[in-house]
């Protein structure tokens, strides 16, 4: 049994209460960010000065009672780390130079760990800054999800440059996959045994996939993944959000092993209940504009949610990530709510 209840409702013990995170807590949105941010010449010398990382990561848990911290980090730090350097430009997100099916071979698997050994060093810190009730949550991007940045060389609304990719280059395309499935293994172990609770797998570009895409690029890469960290991290618990699998999501949660599904905000409240097995645990899934706004449209939404899952464990979150608009009292009235129901 653990004391930690984010922890625990991942394992499937339903909770009291729906233990709260939000999904991208520590950023913009909160003015004690921005004044670090400020201070670092870049977003990902953020990332790799475990000092500030801890900082950030600890701002959201002492301005709400949270019951989660997740690692402040990027899911782009694994192709830097690869050694595909990444930028990320004010205002525009990260630009990457496209690998190509010649590229590939020069990726560099064995300097992983070592490149982002100052993240490393950040879990452990976090680790032994938070308190024993808290889940510290670490994560890494699915391979489909990080392939699409490196192929693409930015971030797209259609990932059309590594779908492209993806069928005309179909034996460069699945080294690139080996490469990110074995990559992300070797660092998802390393964040556990550096002293993470659970581990949450983004895909957050599962959408505008058929289904025979989805199952070579989502699901067969997940599932490696899921089982490459337990066979040497044994029942590690693990969090799968695939972001857009719409029809997908069934066959996602069955066939990935992973404990916990992360639900986007269009996922239908009823589709748990009408497509998952009863005792799986979900994550989500608020319109992150309804934080935005507030009122009445908020608060009765966060109700249905509640409601929605009442029967099985449940993590409440946002279905995507909080955005620098949102304010800062939305946030605190939302889990004010939550843990005073
Ligand atoms: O200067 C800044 O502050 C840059 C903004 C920012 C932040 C705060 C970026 C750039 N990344 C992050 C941190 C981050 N990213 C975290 C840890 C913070 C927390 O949750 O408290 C996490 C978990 C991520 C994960 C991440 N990065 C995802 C998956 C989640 C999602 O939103 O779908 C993705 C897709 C990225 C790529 C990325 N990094 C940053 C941006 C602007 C983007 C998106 C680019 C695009 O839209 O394609």
């Amino acid at each position: 049994m653990t004391h930690k209840p984010l922890l625990a409702a991942v394992l499937g013990q339903k909770q009291p209460r729906p233990p709260i995170w939000i999904m991208r807590q520590a950023g913009r949105y909160l003015p004690e960010y921005r004044a670090i941010r400020a201070r670092t010449k870049n977003f990902l010398e953020l990332c790799y000065t475990p000092e500030l990382a801890t900082e950030v990561t600890l701002q959201p848990l002492r301005r709400f009672d949270l019951d989660a911290a997740i690692l402040f980090s990027d899911i782009l730090v694994v192709p830097d780390a690869l050694g595909q350097p990444v930028r990320f430009e004010q205002g525009e997100g990260p630009v990457l130079e496209p690998v190509t099916p010649q590229t590939i071979a020069s990726l560099k698997p064995e300097r992983v760990l070592e490149h982002l050994a100052p993240v490393l060093e950040t879990v452990r810190r976090l680790r032994a800054a938070m308190p024993a009730q808290k889940t510290l949550i670490g994560f890494c991007g699915s391979p489909w999800t990080v392939a699409t940045y490196m192929i693409g060389g930015r971030g797209s609304s259609d990932q059309a440059a590594a779908r492209l990719f993806a069928l005309r280059y179909p034996q460069a395309f699945a080294a690139l996959i080996d490469i990110l499935v074995a990559a992300s293994i070797e660092y998802l172990v390393a964040q556990l045994e550096a002293g993470a609770d659970v581990v949450q797998l983004f895909e957050s570009w599962a959408l505008n996939l058929d289904d025979a895409a989805f199952e070579e690029r989502v699901i067969a890469p997940n599932r490696r993944i899921v089982e490459g960290v337990r066979a040497r991290v044994p029942n590690a618990p693990i969090i799968g959000f695939p972001r857009g699998a719409a029809g997908n999501l069934a066959q996602y949660a069955a066939r990935t092993g992973v404990n916990a599904l992360g639900l986007d905000y269009a996922t239908p409240l009823d589709f748990a209940a009408r497509h998952l097995p009863a005792d799986l645990p979900v994550q989500g899934n608020l319109d992150p504009l309804r934080l935005v706004a507030g009122g009445p449209q908020l608060d009765e939404r966060v109700e249905q949610i509640i409601a929605a899952f009442a029967g099985r464990p449940h993590i409440f979150n946002l279905g995507h990530g909080i955005v620098p608009e949102t304010p800062i009292e939305h946030v605190a009235r939302l889990v004010d709510r939550l843990k005073n129901r």
